[in-house]
């Protein structure tokens, strides 16, 4: 309705107070934390990429959405996490070398860990040095790779190679995911599964585990 909307122009104008209003009234009416996530949050940064992709914003302007959406996303996360569910497996996640994307990436620790897994969070802008350093001490079930832009998406098969050549390739499941990305692409660079969206990577995981 008409709030949802209003949550959307607060986005794009990168109005993190008014975000976190939005998400409360949201709660307050009942509406489910999944939804709130989805249909304002979500949608709203869909939108700003359409412009972001037009020329009609820039790189400031998204930054400041992006910390709206961030500050939206805060008073989410525990309510997504509620489940106290048995631990369902444990993932290790990261963005890849060059890319600073984490919105998406942080948005699907937010689930799986509502999910019950326990998650390793890498950060942004990770050298294959890093997954492997993450591997070796936290011996998770998945490896996870987030990729946003179509030039660093690539790297992915670097990292997946590099675990080739050292023989623990099939120790783990890996997933990766990101706009740019698709099945196909997934397929070509060696990884077992593509996660499309956040619910998507939950579903996928939680099968690959059990
Ligand atoms: Co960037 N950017 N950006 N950006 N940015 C995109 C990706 C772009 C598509 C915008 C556009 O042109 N329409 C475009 C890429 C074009 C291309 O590669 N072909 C782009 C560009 C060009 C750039 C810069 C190069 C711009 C510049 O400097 N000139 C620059 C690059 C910086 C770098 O990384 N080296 C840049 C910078 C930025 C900001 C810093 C301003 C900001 C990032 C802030 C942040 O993340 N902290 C930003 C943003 C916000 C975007 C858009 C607008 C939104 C991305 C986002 O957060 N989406 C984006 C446009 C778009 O995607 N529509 C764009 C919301 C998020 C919930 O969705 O990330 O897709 P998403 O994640 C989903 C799924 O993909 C999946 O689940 C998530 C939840 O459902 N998923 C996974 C994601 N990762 C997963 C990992 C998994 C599984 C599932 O592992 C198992």
């Amino acid at each position: 309705g008409e709030l949802v909307e209003q949550m959307h122009d607060d986005l794009y104008d990168g109005l993190a107070d008014e975000i976190c209003e939005g998400v409360n009234i949201l709660l307050g009416r009942g509406w489910e934390p999944y939804r709130v996530l989805t249909d304002a949050l979500v949608e709203g940064m869909r939108i700003v990429g359409i412009d972001f992709r037009d020329g009609i914003l820039f790189v400031p302007e998204v930054l400041l959405a992006a910390n709206a959406m961030k500050a939206g996303m805060a008073i989410l996360k525990p309510l997504l996490a509620e489940t106290g569910a048995p631990k369902a497996g444990k993932m290790v996640i990261g963005t890849v070398k060059g890319d600073i994307h984490d919105i998406g990436k942080n948005l699907v620790i937010m689930m799986m860990e509502g999910a019950g897994f326990e998650v390793i969070d890498l950060g942004i802008n990770n050298p294959v040095e890093k997954y492997l350093e993450a591997l070796e001490e936290h011996k998770p079930d998945i490896i996870g790779m987030s990729a946003l832009l179509t030039t660093t998406m690539p790297y992915m098969k670097v990292v997946i190679d590099t675990m080739k050549e050292k023989g623990i390739r099939d120790d783990y499941i890996v997933m990766v995911g990101g706009a740019p990305l698709n099945e196909e692409f997934a397929e070509s660079v060696g990884a077992d599964a593509y996660g499309r969206d956040a619910a998507m990577t939950v579903e996928i995981a939680q099968k690959m585990v059990a």
